[in-house]
């Protein structure tokens, strides 16, 4: 661990008991863990007037690191380097790990990435290099199975650049995902704001046992909550089954919470914490993190009356937990092992599995390794062969070296599986996927976390579904989706009945962690000679230039891009896969442009009208258009809408092509946060059934800018092409910053303006 890391954690743990007892006489009560550490972090002990108005007032934070994956690295840094600063302000790191194709192995794989991606490779070093931030090269892991294993740190608080940064939650950290605009706020030196959280207890009764593992913990809360149910809020969990469950269980269970929406998810610092830090080479951690360990949970009394603290509770007995499948197309439709071969039947989900996929930076701990390895070798010592094809994405170099070292990969390998890089992979739909029909209907299954639509191959005949690891091996095994480990038997290659017994396996490596070469390369002492270059030729890097000033009027006769019907994640706004290579370059990447996005009035992807002269165009070249026409235009969509990734592009695009605003019955966090940073309209309809009134062909004009403030709604006016109008109310969330963001014409441009002060 880097100096830099552990003055900060120490510094934190200096301040952590006087803020928690100042906490503790505001509220007049005791506190719960989220509590404690969003207090501890204020900016400047900047107690809000209103502690109690949960949900409901932005806050400024102070938060003591910053972690961004390669896909994302390259917006925030350029953005970054925009504003003016030496060296960044708070241990931040960089992680290759999106851009690696998974195709024919590790070995190969990660030899292509280093070609084919070295000019993003090489900015992402030197950027690092000279502003002073840690950077992790491609094949040393997944950003967030990395940062468990040497960053995270109980009662700390983080952003990253990517959704799933709030893995760390299961080292007992608030680690939240956020656009790179955020991050630059905490590179910079800045306050971060976040809106006050609701607090989301879950009381976890009983303990993990046989087939069911930590994952199907969130599986189960995925379908009780749904994919927007922990909007606004942080999941705190506690109970036996807390402390009983391995650190690293923790991990998945915090990490498959962006699944629902929530800010982040935390778990309070117990045994299993410190010994996942003992083991991971942080024995100093451990030791400091025990002085102040009464600190690093919720207050007993939360615990013993949750009811009284929490503004909702969930009780799960895991005890009577059964393992869960989720899917398709969606991570929360939760089905129990139990009623899943129905629900296969029933729903004509392909029966046939044509693939099983492990690992990812949800489920790739030494535990979920040797617990899928168990099965394996049952299948070895069973006669049993793999029905299915199968691969294992090791989350880091150093869990992949381990179970190498151990001998898990030769199991895996004997059973056809295939090793791949330590890297997204197809989890973010970087798979050539071989040997299969795209317009055949197909199952595979994975122990990722998110399965929309054409995620993983880019197929949408493709049938997602999400587990356990140990579940994804069985069924591997079976390669029935229909098939039920704990009651049904497989004929093994004798033509004999055989089951399958529980899995079982090793919390942390009975013989320690070990690797060779982490593939970590720490920052100049002083960058400042570091010259970074971007060829103005590039077709993958690009400079930003800023974002033009609103100007100062009501925006009137904005053009309809396009009415989103449905589902319209972050995937389907920005795609990932073959798109990655643009992540740096926002002119290129815009041309993704929302091509996923079913357009309401033809039920189409990718084919908008154009007014202009009665034809169907794909939805970038629309923007395009009325850009070129000095046309602003305007996005209209339905619940939710941005759920998923953490991708600014997903509102850069908009913002670099032209559309003004997004009008929506609802938005996820991030993306709201996304749109508003880089000087964008998200708003949301009053009344929802307005979204019936947008018609193909309309205008819009959005009324009330001059006057716009924090709680008053602006209107809309969609005028017809028969001469017609209606007139609307939106809603916005927008506090007195960031209308100043909309005004100046993004966050940067403000940022800008206070350093170069
Ligand atoms: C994802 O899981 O969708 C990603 C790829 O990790 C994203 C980040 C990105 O789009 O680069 C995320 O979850 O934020
Ligand atoms: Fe990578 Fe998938 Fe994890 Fe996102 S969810 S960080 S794409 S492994």
């Amino acid at each position: 661990m880097a100096l830099f890391d552990l003055e900060m954690i120490k510094a934190t743990y200096a301040k952590f008991p006087a803020r928690v007892a100042q906490a503790r006489t505001l509220f007049n009560r005791p506190l719960t863990l989220t509590e404690k550490i969003l207090y501890t972090h204020l900016w400047e002990n900047n107690f809000p007037a209103q502690p109690h108005l949960r949900g409901k007032d932005y806050v400024d934070y102070a938060p003591d690191r910053v972690a961004m994956q390669d896909a994302t690295a390259q917006m925030a840094l350029l953005q970054f380097m925009t504003c003016g600063r030496k060296q960044v302000a708070v241990p931040s790191t960089v992680h290759c790990d999106h851009l690696i194709q998974a195709k024919t192995g590790a070995k190969s794989d990660l030899a292509d990435a280093l070609d084919i991606n070295r000019e993003v490779y090489d900015f992402l070093a030197s950027v690092s290099d000279k502003y002073g931030i840690g950077f992790w090269k491609a094949g040393a892991g997944i950003i967030h199975q990395v940062i468990l294993e040497n960053y995270a740190f109980p009662g700390g608080m983080m952003v990253g650049t990517d959704s799933h940064t709030v893995n760390a939650g299961g080292l007992g950290m608030v680690a939240i995902g956020v656009g790179g605009a955020d991050a630059v706020d905490v590179m910079a030196g800045m306050p971060w704001e976040l809106l006050n959280p609701k607090i989301i207890g879950v009381k976890l009764t009983g303990k993990l046992s046989g087939w069911t593992s930590a994952k199907d913990v969130i599986l189960k809360v995925a379908g009780i909550l749904t994919v927007k149910g922990g909007t606004g809020a942080i999941v705190e969990y506690f109970g036996e089954g807390a402390t009983s469950m391995s650190c690293t269980g923790k991990g998945t269970i915090c990490n498959m919470g962006a699944e629902i929406g929530a800010t982040t998810s935390v778990f309070g610092y117990d045994q299993s914490m410190s010994r996942y830090l003992r083991s991971t080479d942080r024995t100093q951690v451990a030791d400091l993190a025990d002085q102040i360990a009464e600190h690093l949970t919720g207050d007993p009394e939360v615990y013993a009356n949750p009811e009284q603290y929490f503004d909702q509770v969930i009780e799960i007995n895991l005890d009577e937990l059964e393992p869960h499948i989720n899917g398709p197309f969606t991570p929360d439709l939760a089905w129990p092992l139990s009623k899943f071969a129905d629900a296969v039947r029933q729903n004509n989900y392909p029966r046939q599995l044509e693939v099983g996929l492990i690992g990812s930076c949800t489920n790739s701990s030494y535990e979920d390794m040797s617990r899928a390895a168990s099965l394996a070798q049952q299948a070895i010592d069973k006669k049993l062969r793999a029905k299915a094809e199968f691969t294992i994405t090791p989350g880091s170099e150093q869990v992949r070296f381990t179970v190498e070292r151990d001998g898990i990969l030769d199991t895996f390998d004997k059973i056809g599986g295939m090793v791949l890089a330590n890297a997204c992979g197809p989890c973010i739909g970087q798979w050539s996927r071989h040997s299969y029909d795209p317009s055949r209907k197909n199952s595979i299954i994975t122990s990722f976390n998110r399965n929309f639509a054409k995620r993983n191959d880019g197929n949408p005949n493709t049938f997602a579904f999400v587990a356990s690891p140990e579940i994804v091996t069985a069924f591997v095994l079976a390669g029935d989706l229909t098939f039920n480990p704990i009651t049904d038997t497989l004929t093994n290659q004798n033509g004999e009945q055989v089951k399958l017994d529980p899995p079982t396996g090793f919390e942390l490596p009975p013989k320690g962690f070990d690797v060779q070469d982490a593939g970590y390369q720490a920052p100049a002492e002083d960058g400042s000679h570091i010259q970074v270059v971007v060829s103005p030729t590039s077709k993958r890097l690009q400079l930003l230039y800023p974002f033009a000033a609103w100007e100062g009027t009501d925006l009137k006769g904005l053009q309809l891009l396009i009415k989103a019907q449905g589902k319209c994640t972050t995937d389907h706004i920005s795609m990932a896969g073959p798109w990655l290579r643009f992540r740096g370059h926002l002119d290129n990447i815009s041309n993704n442009m929302l091509i996923g996005a079913v357009n309401f009035f033809n039920a189409q992807t990718n084919s908008v009208y154009n007014p202009m002269d009665s034809s169907f165009m794909a939805v970038p070249d629309l923007a395009r258009a009325y850009k070129a026409a000095g046309k602003g235009s305007v996005v209209i969509g339905e619940e939710n809408y941005g759920e998923g990734s953490s991708r600014e592009h997903a509102a850069m695009e908009p913002r670099h092509l032209g559309v003004r605003a997004v009008i929506v019955k609802s938005f996820a966090r991030i993306h709201e946060t996304n749109l508003k940073k880089q000087g964008m309209l998200g708003l949301t309809f009053a009344n929802k059934a307005d979204y019936d009134l947008i018609r193909q062909d309309d205008t819009l004009d959005i009324l009330g800018l001059p006057t716009f403030a924090p709680g008053k709604n602006l209107s809309v006016v969609a005028h017809h092409a028969d001469g017609t109008s209606d007139i609307f109310e939106v809603k916005h969330t927008y506090n007195e910053q960031q209308i100043e963001w909309f005004r100046s014409g993004g966050a940067l441009n403000v940022i800008r303006r206070g350093i170069a002060q």
